[in-house]
């Protein structure tokens, strides 16, 4: 067993890009991506002091898009357009406990898979120094998708000096295989754990 010390308002959880389009019928689904809410939602009842949903959120046109059906990295299906069905927030993803919503890629010309800067890494959102105001020490990344937006945000919030976990059964990932991730996020500092584990540490005793 895995478990971590209770959750408590030093605690943040970072919920990344649960949005239509990443979910069975949307633009750029994701498996398993809709599996994972009731799990996410019975989550965000632990007495986190900070819960932060991010959201993709492109213009039309955006640099990430495949101009012509192309694949090539770090390009995709036009998906997450700003204001429409696709980037929506899922509605069945709790929300009264979401006391800041993310919205990152919106600048025509780069992406930002994390919730912290942009793939270029010049441009910060801000969210290090507000969940530091905010008392935050430790930060849990659960989400869409794991070898992405999840991967990247973990990686910043580690390297930005919070105690960092991904909750690994709480991810959608692209791959079934997931141990490349997983060694990418061990290497960068990262606690890989389960939503068990952290019910389990927070059971009364
Ligand atoms: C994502 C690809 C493009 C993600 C966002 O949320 O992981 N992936 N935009
Ligand atoms: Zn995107």
């Amino acid at each position: 067993m895995n478990t971590v010390p209770a959750i408590d308002g030093r605690d943040a959880l970072l919920i990344v890009d649960v949005q239509n389009d990443f979910l069975p019928g949307g633009a750029l689904a994701v498996a398993q991506g809709a599996r994972i809410i009731p799990a996410i939602n019975r989550l965000q009842e632990l007495p986190f002091g900070r819960i932060v949903a991010t959201q993709d959120w492109h213009p039309r046109g955006h640099v990430s898009f495949m101009a012509d059906g192309t694949p090539a990295p770090d390009r995709w299906p036009e998906h997450c357009v700003a204001a429409t069905w696709g980037a929506a927030i899922a509605d069945t993803l709790a929300q009264e406990h979401v006391g800041l919503v993310l919205r990152k890629g919106m600048q025509p010309g780069i992406d930002s898979y994390s919730a912290f800067r942009d793939n270029d890494g010049e441009h910060d959102s801000g969210l290090a120094p507000w969940l530091v105001a905010c008392g935050i020490r430790r930060v849990f990344v659960c989400g869409i998708a794991l070898e992405y937006c999840v991967r990247a945000s973990a990686l910043d919030a580690a390297a930005a000096g919070f105690d960092t976990f991904v909750l690994d059964d709480v991810c959608a990932a692209i791959n079934d295989d997931r141990r490349d991730v997983h060694r990418m996020l061990r290497d960068g500092g990262i606690g890989i754990i389960t939503a068990r584990d952290l019910m389990e540490g927070n059971e009364a005793s």
